[in-house]
C-alpha cells in the first residue's frame, strides 16, 4: 500500500490501517448520526424531550464493543512490535554513532561511512551510540524507530530490508540547532554486491589521487563531517572559533588549566579534532565538541589542514 521495505512493514501497516478504519467508521457514522438527529429530533419536530433513566441492554453493548475493539488494535501492535524486540542471533553488526547533528556507520572491518548500507534479505543488528545528547534514527520505509542514549549500554535495534533501492534515515530526537540537517539514506543492495562493497579495503581510507585538489578534498570532508554546524569559514563565530585566517598563526589557549600562546599548525588541529578539551580555544568552552577519533583518520586530517590553510588567502 505505502512504500515499505522490510519485514516489518506489513505487521506496523496492519496495526495502522486497523486503527485507521475504525476511526474512519466512527467519525462518518457519528457525523451521519449527528446530522440525523438534528433533523429528526429538532425543537420543531419533537417538541417535548424525552427523558431516558438507563437502558442496561444499551450499556452493556458500548462497554463490550469497545471493548473488542481497543483488544483488536492491541492485538495488532502487539503482534507488529513483537518482532522488533526479538533481534536473530545471527545478522550483520554495525555501530551506528549519532553525533551534533550527523550519523556515522561503523562496520566490522573498520570502515566508516556516512550513510548505511546494508545487504537485502538478511538480518542488519544496530548497535546505537550517541555521543553527546540524545538522538533518534527512524527509518520510515522499514518502520523502525529507536532512541539514541548516551552511556546507555546495549542499545540496538534490527531489521531486514526486503527491497534494493536508497531510503531515508532521519534523526526524530529534537537535538539542537540543526536537528533538521541531521539526516542520511540508507543503501541496500544485492548480497553479493554488497559483499564485495564490504571486503573494498581500498575504501578503509581516503584515497588521495594523483594530481587530485587537496584543499577540494579537505572542505568535502570538514562539510560532510558536520564540522561547520560550529565553525564557519568566514570569521563569523557559531559555536567554535571560524576557521578563517587562523592556520599559522599564533592563539592563546587553556590547558590543564594553564593559559599559554600555542601556534596553530598541523599538530594542533589534529590534537584539536582528536583531543578537543586538551586545549580550549580563549573565549570558548569545553565539552562542546566531542573527538572525532576513529572517525576521521589521519589522513582525512592532512587534507583537512590543507583545506585551513588555504582559508588564510
Ligand atoms: C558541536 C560543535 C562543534 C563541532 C561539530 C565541531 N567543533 Fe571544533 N570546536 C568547537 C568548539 C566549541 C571549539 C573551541 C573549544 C575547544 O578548543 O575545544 C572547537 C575547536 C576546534 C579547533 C581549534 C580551533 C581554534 O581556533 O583554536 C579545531 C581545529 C576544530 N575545532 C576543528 C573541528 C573539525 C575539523 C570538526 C569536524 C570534524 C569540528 N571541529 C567539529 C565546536 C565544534
Ligand atoms: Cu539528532
Amino acid at each position: 500500500m505505502y512504500s515499505g521495505a522490510s519485514t516489518f512493514v506489513e505487521g506496523v501497516d496492519n496495526a495502522f490501517v486497523f486503527i485507521l478504519g475504525i476511526s474512519f467508521f466512527f467519525l462518518i457514522g457519528i457525523t451521519a448520526v449527528i446530522i440525523l438527529f438534528l433533523y429528526r429530533y429538532n425543537k420543531k419536530k419533537h417538541p417535548k424531550a424525552t427523558q431516558i433513566e438507563g437502558n442496561n441492554t444499551l450499556e452493556v453493548i458500548w462497554t463490550i464493543i469497545p471493548l473488542i475493539l481497543v483488544m483488536g488494535m492491541f492485538y495488532y501492535g502487539y503482534v507488529g512490535w513483537i518482532p522488533m524486540k526479538r533481534p536473530p542471533d545471527q545478522g550483520v553488526e554495525i555501530t551506528a554513532n549519532a553525533r551534533m547533528w550527523n550519523f556515522s556507520f561503523r562496520y566490522d572491518n573498520g570502515r566508516i561511512t556516512d550513510k548505511l548500507y546494508v545487504p537485502k534479505d538478511t538480518a542488519i543488528i544496530l548497535h546505537l551510540n550517541a555521543v553527546d545528547v540524545l538522538h533518534s534514527l527512524y527509518i520510515p520505509a522499514f518502520r523502525v524507530k529507536e532512541d539514541m542514549v548516551p552511556g546507555l549500554p546495549d542499545n540496538k535495534m534490527w531489521f531486514e530490508a526486503t527491497k534494493t533501492g536508497t531510503y531515508s534515515l532521519f534523526c526524530t530526537e529534537y537535538c539542537g540547532l540543526q536537528h533538521s540537517y541531521m539526516y542520511s539514506e540508507v543503501v541496500v543492495m544485492e548480497p553479493d554486491e554488497f559483499w564485495a562493497w564490504y571486503a573494498d579495503t581500498t575504501a578503509l581510507d581516503v584515497e588521495v589521487p594523483e594530481g587530485a585538489n587537496l584543499v577540494l578534498m579537505g572542505r568535502q570532508i570538514v562539510e560532510s563531517k558536520g564540522c561547520i554546524a560550529c565553525h564557519s569559514y568566514d570569521g563569523t563565530i557559531v559555536i567554535g572559533p571560524s576557521f578563517k585566517g587562523k592556520f599559522g598563526e599564533t592563539i592563546t589557549v587553556t590547558t590543564e588549566g594553564q593559559e599559554r600562546q600555542i601556534v596553530y599548525d598541523a599538530e594542533y588541529v589534529k590534537r584539536s579534532i582528536y583531543d578537543p578539551d586538551y586545549d580550549i580555544t580563549q573565549g570558548f568552552r569545553a565539552g562542546q565538541m566531542f573527538s572525532y577519533e576513529g572517525e576521521i583518520s589521519e589522513r582525512e586530517i592532512d587534507l583537512i589542514v590543507e583545506f585551513l590553510k588555504s582559508l588564510n588567502e
